[in-house]
């Protein structure tokens, strides 16, 4: 890391033209000490100091009204609270994004604004002057967001006391984006998120802390070996932890060419799409997954005897037969069937949100409209991704 850092600052000095011009960013509010402490510090703080950052703190306190300097009033329509005027906030916005060279863009950090994510960060670095916006009390007036802002996001689903911890969470995701912020100008790039995959375990020393062992493949020293083991200790974390980005994490690599042992599991067992002509699951209660595969994914029933059921899955037969004691825990299976319209889709949808065993996939073209995907663990486990067509 020191290496890189000196080497960087050599070229800086050599050769001004490919030195990257740095990112401003100007932060609009009503508490620029926020900011202090987490931009000092740290990574921020080196980058700052290595003017790859150029952070601006605007008080949009000096924008108010009146000898009081007022930024707030009541709310139209009634009720409780205060809102930020527009006034006050179109004029700070204003300056700031004057005060950079080239073309500004003005994010708004709110609990109603899409999800920020690592492409929307990725997206965000290539900026060379961002402007963020923190509101306070409850909200701005629209008519200025209306005018003034390109986009708003959001850090998660919960609301705070106000915007400005949104916008240092976002400067600190986005600027691991800039290259030489991380010192490797790959880092970013190969975090899990940009993998789809949640990180794996770290290890460091001693071999041994209370009597627990460093897994003995890290010892190794044998490449392969460890990145495989990486690979699927991520696999099992995302699984467990993060249903939703394993069901993407499949999605995206439809293909199949894994050799975790996840994707080797699932080849054993055989999907819907490579080959075999049929895939045999044991259930719980025969005539509760009978009714469960008829009603709810609405597949053909194509025989059934006391002993066995057989579904048409696509090409193949999918047969039910007794003998699972408790459900699977890590779908063995990725199973999957289109549904006949938007409506069963979304009662599934809703199905498996209020039990907690599935929930929508982001689409390909369009995230915004009614979702076409969905995911869900069955009633014995198995792991489903259905969509309509
Ligand atoms: C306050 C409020 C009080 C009663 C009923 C509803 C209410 N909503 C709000 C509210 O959303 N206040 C916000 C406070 C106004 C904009 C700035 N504030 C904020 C931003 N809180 N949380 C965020 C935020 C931003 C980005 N990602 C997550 C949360």
């Amino acid at each position: 890391m020191k290496r890189l850092l000196a080497a960087n600052r050599e070229v800086s000095v050599a050769d001004e033209k490919t030195e990257p011009k740095p990112l401003r960013i100007d932060i609009v509010s009503l508490f620029p000490g926020y900011f202090q402490g987490p931009l000092d510090s740290s990574i921020l703080g080196r980058a700052r100091n290595n003017g790859l950052l150029d952070v601006h703190l605007v008080d949009l306190r000096k924008y108010g009204e009146g000898s009081y300097h007022q930024v707030d009033d009541r709310v139209y329509g009634g009720g409780p609270g205060m809102v930020l005027m527009a006034e006050p906030v179109a004029q700070a916005l204003r300056d700031a994004k004057a005060s950079g060279e080239g073309k500004a863009h003005t994010v708004f950090l709110s609990p109603q604004g899409a999800p920020l994510t690592a492409k929307r960060c990725r997206a965000l670095a290539e900026h060379e002057h961002l402007v963020l916006l923190c509101g306070h009390y409850e909200g701005i007036d629209q008519r200025v967001l209306d005018k003034e802002v390109d986009e708003e996001i959001s850090i998660g689903d919960y609301v705070l006391t106000n915007g400005c911890l949104p916008a240092i969470v976002l400067i600190d995701a986005v600027a691991r984006f800039k290259p030489g912020v991380i010192g490797n100008d790959d880092a970013a790039n190969e975090d899990s998120f940009e993998q789809e995959l949640l990180d794996c375990p770290h290890y460091t020393r001693p071999e041994v802390f209370e009597g627990e062992k460093v897994p003995e493949v890290l010892l190794e020293g044998h490449h392969e070996k460890t990145a495989q083991w990486r690979r699927s200790q991520a696999v099992t974390k995302t699984q467990q932890q993060r249903p939703d980005l394993y069901m993407r994490y499949l999605a995206l690599q439809d293909s199949g060419l894994e050799v975790s042992g996840l994707a080797a599991k699932r080849d054993h067992f055989g999907i819907a799409k490579q080959g075999a002509s049929a895939i045999r699951l044991k259930v719980r209660k025969l005539r509760t997954s009978r009714r469960f595969y008829r009603e709810q994914l609405g597949l053909p029933l194509e025989s059934e005897s006391d002993t066995e059921v057989m579904f048409r899955l696509g090409s193949q037969k999918l047969i039910l037969m007794p003998g699972l004691q408790e459900p699977v825990v890590d779908s063995p299976v990725l199973l999957e069937t289109e549904l006949t319209s938007p409506k069963q889709l979304q009662k599934l949808l809703a199905w498996a949100e209020k039990e907690g065993r599935g929930g929508a996939l982001p689409q390909d073209g369009d995230p915004t409209g009614v979702p076409a995907q969905a995911w869900f663990h069955d009633p014995d486990g198995y792991l489903w991704r259905v969509r309509t067509v």
